[in-house]
């Protein structure tokens, strides 16, 4: 029998999941199959063995991408300004946090970016920062309108992001709508129903996959409508049969990326040999007593080392201004290069 907060933890998963994952649930965490403990704590995540859900958001500068990331981050991760589209910073972003025992969420904020057709050089290079980040591909793509404020240019930003990133694309974009509040006591069947052509066709084009939210709502508000924005991510993810958005250019930098982390690792290896190798010439120094501050410190310098992520590591040099990472992504994009030059006029 089960206790009743197993119960409780039933309801809530079957609310979530439905009878058919329910079983496996039961099967699997009560303990009826015959899964070894690794595998019935994998299968215990909504996420099952993803490791990583990677989602990009993207829309029109202000529309409230940043503030939607940190909602769903549960952190002040990404600068959130005050002005209506007055961010003017061109600098892509990621954080991450915990979903479960076996799952990071990470983000790729991308400050108003595939708005304009007429992008300076910087853009440009802010956009393969932002492909970049999210190698070797974001499960979805989040993208991000204001009640009320839909113009053509969404429509451009999907047309581009089409046009760069390929058709397919679209099949792991879902629309998020902020200002959930403008709503006031319209239903949302009356939204879409008097919702311009335009909107309306981008609704159907992402498959209806759509959510609300009022970014600046009280805990409780937040909490429902982020949850609700996660089942449409796992709804979408289900859809692409746990397959995330992937093609050259993601290919291309994750590439990159894993090179440099190689030699990030060789590098920390290498300076961690040397640290035992000192600490074993401070130990034959004779007495260990006074030495053992040095010694600590040596250790918790090794410790620290051994924690580091290099992958992570190497993310983060993608963000430095001038970053030779970054200038090898570009390198390696030359076609990419070419395509945005047709692509943007
Ligand atoms: N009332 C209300 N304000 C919001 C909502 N979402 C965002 N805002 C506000 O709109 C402003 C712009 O939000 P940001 O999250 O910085 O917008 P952004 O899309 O990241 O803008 P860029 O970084 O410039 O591309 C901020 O003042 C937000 O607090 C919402 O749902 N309701
Ligand atoms: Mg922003």
């Amino acid at each position: 029998m089960y206790s009743s907060n197993t119960n409780v933890l039933l309801n809530i998963e079957e609310h979530i999941w439905g009878n058919t994952a329910m079983k496996l649930y039961i099967s699997v965490v009560i303990g009826t199959g015959p899964c070894d403990r690794l595998t019935r704590s994998k299968m215990a995540s909504r996420w099952g063995d993803l490791g990583e859900i990677r989602i990009a958001l993207l829309g029109k500068t202000g529309v409230g991408k940043s503030h939607l990331g940190n909602n769903l981050l549960q952190q002040n991760a990404f600068g959130v300004y005050a002005g209506f589209g007055k961010s003017g910073s061109l600098c892509s972003l990621y954080a991450e946090r915990k979903l479960d025992d076996h799952t990071n969420l990470f983000v790729v904020d991308t400050p108003g970016l595939f708005d304009t057709r007429q992008p300076n050089e910087k853009t440009k290079k802010e956009i393969v920062r932002s492909i970049a980040l999210a190698a070797p591909g974001p499960f979805v793509y989040i993208f991000v309108i204001a009640i009320g404020r839909f113009t053509k240019e969404e429509v451009d930003t999907i047309d581009i992001l089409q046009e760069i990133l390929g058709d397919d694309v679209i099949n792991h974009v879902i629309i998020v709508f902020t200002r959930k509040e403008d709503l006031g006591d319209m239903l949302i069947n009356d939204f879409v129903l008097k919702s311009p052509p335009g909107l309306r066709n981008l609704i159907q084009k992402c498959h209806q996959r759509f959510a609300f939210i009022n970014n600046k709502g009280n805990q409780a508000s937040l909490k429902a409508e982020t949850s609700y924005i996660f089942d449409l991510i796992h709804k979408t993810i289900e859809d692409n049969k746990h397959v995330y958005f992937t093609n050259r250019m993601y290919q291309d930098a994750e590439q990159i990326l894993n090179e440099r982390s190689q030699e990030i690792q060789k590098e920390v290896d290498r300076s961690i040999r040397e640290l035992r190798q000192k600490r074993i010439s401070l130990e034959n120094r004779g007495n260990v007593d006074t030495l053992k501050a040095q010694l600590l410190a040596i250790d918790s310098e090794i410790a620290a080392k051994n924690h580091m992520q290099p992958k992570k590591r190497a993310k983060e040099e993608l963000l430095q201004q001038d970053s030779s990472l970054l200038g090898n992504v570009l390198d390696r994009m030359k076609s990419a290069w070419r395509s945005f030059t047709t692509v943007f006029h």
